[in-house]
C-alpha cells in the first residue's frame, strides 16, 4: 500500500511513573520507579545510570533519602492532577490514540492485597474516559516498570512465582473495568529489556540470587505464563480485546560482512530481542533459547502445563519501541548480550543513542515477515537539550528532522508490504527520562517548564514540532 492506512492511528506515548508524580496519592504504595534516583553529575553519553542493577544494600540507602526533588519520578509532570488539560493539547494535536500506562501500585499498593484500590482505579476510570472523551484511542500498558516496591522486597520479584498469580488478578481487575473502553493492552513495556534492567523489569536484587542470569531467564519465564493467563482471561471477559507483545528494538548490525561476525551478530539478535516474540507469538521456545539455557547450566523451571497456557495463548499484535540501531564485532563484543560497539557510521543523540531511520524500516520488515501479524510502533524520538527562549518559544527543527526521517521509512515499510496500524512518538508532552531520570532529556512537542531539580514554572507551551506533527496527521502522512 502506497501512504498511511485509512484510519491509521497516530499517536503519542506516556507512562504511569514517568508522568503521573503524586506517588503518595490516592492510596498508592511505593513501586520499583520511586527510587530511580537522579545523579546530578550523569555521564549521558556513559553505561546507563548505576542503579539498573539493584542491591538490598543501595535500596535502603536510597529508601533513607527524603529529599524527593533526587527522585523526579515522584513528582513527574504532575499529571496525575493536570491530565485533563495534558489531554487537551494531544486532542488539539490531533491524537488519534494515546498511550499510557496503569500504575500497578495505584490498584494494588502491596501487590499481594486481597482487594484493590478504588481510589486508584478511580482515577484510572476519569483518565480513560478522558482520552475517549477527546476522541483518542487509549492504547494501556499493564506493566511500564511499575513494580509494587513490596513484591521485590517480600517475594524476590518476578523471580518468584507467586507474582504470576498477582499479577493476573490486577490485569483480570483492570480488564474488567476498562474492557468495553480499551480494545489495544499491552501487558508487559518492552519485555526483553532484561539484559539491562534486572531491577526495573523483574524487581530482583542481585545480591539476593545465586546466579543473577539464570534468575532473570526464570523471572522471564514467569513473566510468558503471567502474559498468556492474562491473556486467556481477556478472552473470557471480552474477546474484542487485543493483546499485544512488546520488545526495545535495537537490532544489531554485523560490523563488517565476514560470516563470523555475520552469524555471531545474528545470535545475538535472537537472544536479545527474537526469543522474546517467538515464545509470545509462535506459542513455544526456540530452540537456540534451550541451546543457550544448556550451555551457560541454566535450570529453568516450567512446567507442562506452562509450556501449553503459552502455546494456546499467544500475543495478537506486536508492539516495538525503536530509537536507535546497535552493531556488533565478533571479536571485540564478546562480553554478552549487551557488548556491542558505536557505528562510527550513524550520527548519535548526546545520550549516544545513534540515529538510523532506514534502520526502523529495516526492523518493521524484519519482524513482519517473520510474524505477519499486525504491528504497532509503541515509542520513537529524539531526546534532546530544548531550549525555552525568552519568548517563550522552542525551536526544534532537530527533533522535526529526525520524526520525518523516521516517518518518511515507516512510510516506504507499509509501501513494503508491513501491516502497521499505530505509530506513537514516545512522550508527546515532555516527562521524567526513563533511563537517566532527568526532565532535560525531552522529547515532547509540548514542553513542560520543570528543571532536574523539581524547580520551573509548570507551565505548558508548544514546541515547532507540535504544529508539524499536527500537520502530519491531519494529512494522514501526505505532508511530512
Ligand atoms: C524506553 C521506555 C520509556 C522511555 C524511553 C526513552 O525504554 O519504555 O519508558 O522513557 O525508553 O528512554 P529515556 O526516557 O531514558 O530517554
Amino acid at each position: 500500500m502506497k501512504g498511511f492506512p485509512k484510519k491509521f492511528l497516530w499517536g503519542g506515548a506516556v507512562a504511569a511513573n514517568q508522568c503521573e508524580g503524586a506517588w503518595k496519592e490516592g492510596g498508592k504504595g511505593l513501586s520499583v520507579p520511586d527510587l530511580d534516583w537522579h545523579n546530578p553529575n550523569l555521564n549521558r553519553a556513559g553505561k546507563r545510570d548505576e542503579d539498573s542493577e539493584m542491591t538490598s544494600s543501595r535500596l535502603e540507602e536510597l529508601m533513607k533519602i527524603h529529599d524527593d526533588s533526587q527522585f523526579p519520578k515522584r513528582n513527574g509532570i504532575d499529571f496525575y492532577h493536570t491530565y485533563k488539560e495534558d489531554l487537551r493539547l494531544m486532542h488539539e494535536l490531533g491524537l488519534k490514540c494515546f498511550r499510557t500506562s496503569i500504575n500497578w501500585a495505584r490498584i494494588f499498593p502491596n501487590g499481594d492485597d486481597e482487594k484493590p484500590n478504588e481510589e486508584g482505579l478511580k482515577f484510572y476510570d476519569d483518565l480513560i474516559d478522558t482520552i475517549v472523551g477527546y476522541g483518542m484511542e487509549p492504547i494501556i500498558t499493564l506493566f511500564h516498570y511499575e513494580i509494587p516496591l513490596n513484591i521485590v522486597t517480600k517475594y524476590g520479584g518476578w523471580k518468584n512465582r507467586e507474582v504470576i498469580d498477582m499479577f493476573v488478578k490486577y490485569c483480570k481487575v483492570c480488564f474488567e473495568r476498562y474492557h468495553s473502553k480499551v480494545k489495544y493492552w499491552i501487558l508487559i513495556n518492552q519485555i526483553n529489556l532484561i539484559y539491562v534492567e534486572s531491577f526495573n523489569s523483574l524487581g530482583i536484587l542481585c545480591d539476593r540470587v545465586e546466579n543473577l542470569e539464570e534468575a532473570k531467564y526464570q523471572a522471564i519465564h514467569h513473566q510468558f505464563v503471567a502474559c498468556s493467563l492474562a491473556q486467556k482471561a481477556a478472552k473470557e471477559i471480552d474477546e474484542n480485546m487485543k493483546m499485544g507483545v512488546m520488545i526495545s528494538d535495537h537490532n544489531c548490525y554485523a560490523e563488517t560482512a565476514k560470516p563470523e561476525d555475520v552469524f555471531y551478530t545474528y545470535q545475538k539478535n535472537q537472544m536479545s530481542q527474537m526469543f522474546y516474540t517467538d515464545v509470545r507469538i509462535r506459542g513455544s521456545y526456540p530452540g537456540y533459547a534451550y541451546r543457550f539455557f544448556e550451555e551457560k547450566n541454566f535450570n529453568i523451571e516450567m512446567t507442562e502445563e506452562d509450556l501449553a497456557v503459552i502455546k494456546e495463548y499467544t500475543a495478537d499484535f506486536m508492539a516495538f519501541s525503536y530509537y536507535y540501531s546497535r552493531m556488533n564485532s565478533y571479536e571485540k563484543n564478546n562480553k554478552g548480550l549487551n557488548d556491542i560497539s558505536k557505528n562510527p557510521l550513524l550520527k548519535a543523540s548526546i545520550w549516544g543513542w545513534s540515529i538510523d531511520p532506514l534502520g526502523l524500516r529495516n526492523s518493521l520488515n524484519l519482524y513482519y515477515d517473520r510474524y505477519c501479524i499486525p504491528m504497532m510502533i509503541a515509542e520513537n524520538g529524539l531526546g534532546a537539550l530544548d531550549e525555552l527562549t525568552e519568548d517563550y518559544q522552542i525551536h526544534d527543527g532537530y527533533r522535526i528532522d529526525y520524526l520525518r526521517e523516521h516517518v518518511l521509512a515507516i512510510k516506504e515499510a507499509i509501501y513494503d508490504g508491513v501491516d502497521l496500524f499505530a505509530y506513537c512518538p514516545w512522550g508527546p508532552i515532555d516527562i521524567v527520562s526513563c533511563t537517566t531520570n532527568e526532565m532535560s532529556k525531552r522529547y515532547g512537542f509540548v514542553y513542560v517548564d520543570i528543571n532536574d531539580d523539581g524547580t520551573g514554572s509548570r507551565k505548558r507551551y508548544k514546541k515547532d514540532s507540535f504544529a508539524w506533527y499536527q500537520n502530519v496527521i491531519r494529512s494522514n502522512g501526505e505532508e511530512i
